[in-house]
């Protein structure tokens, strides 16, 4: 049977009929819909982990355990991943592991466009990229056995593209695959310098092998149509190379590392002019140039952003294919939603003069005009060490313009062992989390402190306030952003103590429940057109010629406007 799928469906398809029965991640555009999928099969226990780091080292136990097992993240959720990542890579695997990372070349929703092909060089491990939905199943599929051939954690590289966008899928059954059995061997897995020497030489050989079985292995094929132009490409580049040079002779990579090294040699040999068509960095240029094979890359395409049909036919051919292209649409500059508590934050940081060190998530979006509340947006987590970091370089006094900004998921995720340096090293500042009881800014996953898996089973939710409090810290409060007044008085008083505080400003997205969303408020003759309610940056609310107005289908009846009027201008029925 054949289905469309999303790419991402398809690649939980994959591992589902490859027989996986443990599945753990981190949520991060554009890999999340993988595990939301997984999740749906009854077989399979999936979990959201804290962070990529621990979704790895769960994998990894799974594995060792005997089954097949999961694991997928974003490009950056590898850095988070690597340490597990370098040292599962010399342990191998017992059942099959696969680990599934989703580039995002352009930056659609990420902050940098690292190239994770390098993980796979530099930790010694086979990666594979599949082209469109057929392939994302079917190579997800394969990954399993591949991994317990080579007795290797196996990477299956995705992207923006490919993870989201359909194409049909062979359906077909699910694999039955027993338990390996568990057998204790502490010279594969306990990783001390004496076994991990010995795992190093392993780890050699077993890429040798793989990379003399390259050349055969069924991930990479060659068409040959008209010999003088030839491409080596790979992934969703694929297709439009297939577009725009439907003559061209191609080379498509499915295995992208370690490379067919005999596959490319004979293949340059039979075109006249070798062309390397690949998305960010000169990963397959640098090696086929290492050949000695004479070729054309980036010579001609850039390390930034993401290709297209007509790049490709401009660049190689001289000719434009489309009239159109995504990049002749309008451009909207993301903003908060209307409703977002973390407006209320940003507005009152910006009324108290405060700035903050900055985090990832919705939140971030407080470092854009009207509020320009954030100054710092590194990595998940970083806020609170940038912050103690800033305290350290310019004094305590510092920490009363400036506190740390992080969001409930990113706490969980990698916030808890900054706040520890905090506590420990006699940190003085203001951390704020903005709790808005899910992860927000990738389609609200569920986190440790939600109460809910990822199946949607009932869990322990960790409480924050008293996670920070054992840790330490004798100023908690929470505070609802929507209270502005509170807020204000909270964040006068904690920034301006000499000690160590979090607050907690507590308040469920507006986007969690139809049930938070109340009628909407509407502007009377009162209005002075003062303009203190732009200063929330709310979408809703716009001026005219004619004076200011609230776009009804965008208002969300929050009432912040109506909070920070002072000519009670702003109303609404509902209330
Ligand atoms: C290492 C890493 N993993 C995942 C992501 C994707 N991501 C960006 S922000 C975020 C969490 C946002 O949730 P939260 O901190 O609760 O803030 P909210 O968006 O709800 O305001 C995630 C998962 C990332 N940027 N980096």
């Amino acid at each position: 049977m054949k289905k469309l799928m999303l790419g991402n469906a398809a690649f939980a398809r994959g591992a589902y009929e490859a027989g996986v029965t443990v599945a753990a991640a981190y949520p991060g555009t554009p890999s999340t819909e993988i595990t939301e999928t997984i999740a749906k099969y009854d077989e399979v226990y999936a979990e959201w982990s804290p962070n990529e780091k621990v979704a790895l080292e769960v994998a990894v136990g799974a594995s060792i355990a005997g089954a097949r097992a999961l694991c997928c993240m974003k490009h950056v959720g590898l850095n988070v991943a690597a340490d597990p990542l370098f040292t599962a890579s010399y342990t191998g695997v017992n059942g099959g592991l696969v680990i599934i990372v989703a580039d995002d070349p352009g930056m659609h929703s990420s902050q940098n466009e690292q190239d994770s092909r390098f993980y796979a060089r530099s930790a010694h491990l086979p990666m594979l990229e599949p082209a469109d939905s057929s392939e994302a199943k079917e190579y997800a599929k394969r990954a399993f056995a591949l991994s317990e051939k080579y007795d290797t954690p196996v990477i299956v590289r995705s992207n923006t593209r490919v993870s989201h966008s359909q194409g049909l899928v062979d359906i077909e059954d699910r694999e039955d695959v027993p338990l390996k059995p568990y057998v204790k061997d502490i010279g594969k897995y306990v990783m001390m310098p004496g076994m991990a020497r010995q795992r190093h030489i392993v780890v050699e050989q077993r890429m040798k092998d793989l990379k003399a079985d390259a050349d055969t292995l069924e991930f990479n094929t060659t068409e040959y149509r008209d010999k003088s132009i030839g491409i080596i490409t790979s992934g969703v580049v694929y297709n439009y190379v297939r577009e725009a040079l439907p003559d061209a002779s191609v080379l498509k990579l499915g295995l992208i590392y370690p490379l067919p090294e005999k596959l490319i040699r004979d293949f340059a040999q039979q075109v006249d002019k070798l062309y390397i068509i690949e998305e960010l960095e000169p990963f397959f240029e640098n090696q086929i140039k290492a050949m000695g094979i004479e070729a054309t890359g980036k010579a001609l395409f850039s390390v930034q952003g993401e290709y297209s049909v007509n790049l490709i036919a401009e660049k190689i051919a001289g000719k434009r294919m489309k009239a159109s292209e995504p990049g002749s649409l309008p451009q909207r500059p993301p903003v908060m939603c209307p409703g977002c508590p973390h407006r209320a934050v940003f507005y009152t940081l910006n009324k108290l003069g405060l700035t903050a060190t900055g985090d990832i998530g919705c939140y971030t979006l407080g470092a854009l005009p009207p509020h320009a509340g954030i100054d710092t947006c590194i990595c998940m987590g970083a806020s609170i060490g940038n912050a103690l970091g800033m305290e350290k370089a310019r004094g305590k006094e510092f920490t009363r313009k400036l506190v740390a900004v992080i969001g409930d998921s990113t706490f969980f995720h990698s916030g808890l062992t900054g706040l520890a340096d905090m506590v420990y090293n006699d940190s003085v500042g203001t951390v704020i989390i903005v709790d808005n009881s899910t992860t927000g800014m990738t389609g609200h996953q569920h986190h440790p402190g939600t109460g809910k898996t990822v199946k949607g089973e009932i869990a322990e939710a960790i409480d924050i306030a008293a996670l920070a409090c054992a840790m330490g810290v004798k100023h908690v409060r929470i505070v609802d952003p929507f209270d502005l007044k509170e807020l204000e008085k909270v964040l006068k008083e904690e920034t301006a103590r000499e000690a160590l505080s979090v607050v907690i400003t507590k308040r469920p997205c507006v986007l969690l429940d139809k049930k938070y969303i109340l009628p909407p408020f509407t502007i009377n003759e009162n209005c002075t057109q003062c303009g203190a309610c732009l200063k929330l940056g709310c979408p809703a609310i716009i001026k005219t010629a004619q004076g200011m107005t609230i776009d009804a289908s965008v208002c969300t009846g929050c009432g912040l406007c109506a909070k920070v009027c002072a000519f009670s201008a702003i109303e609404t029925a509902g209330n």
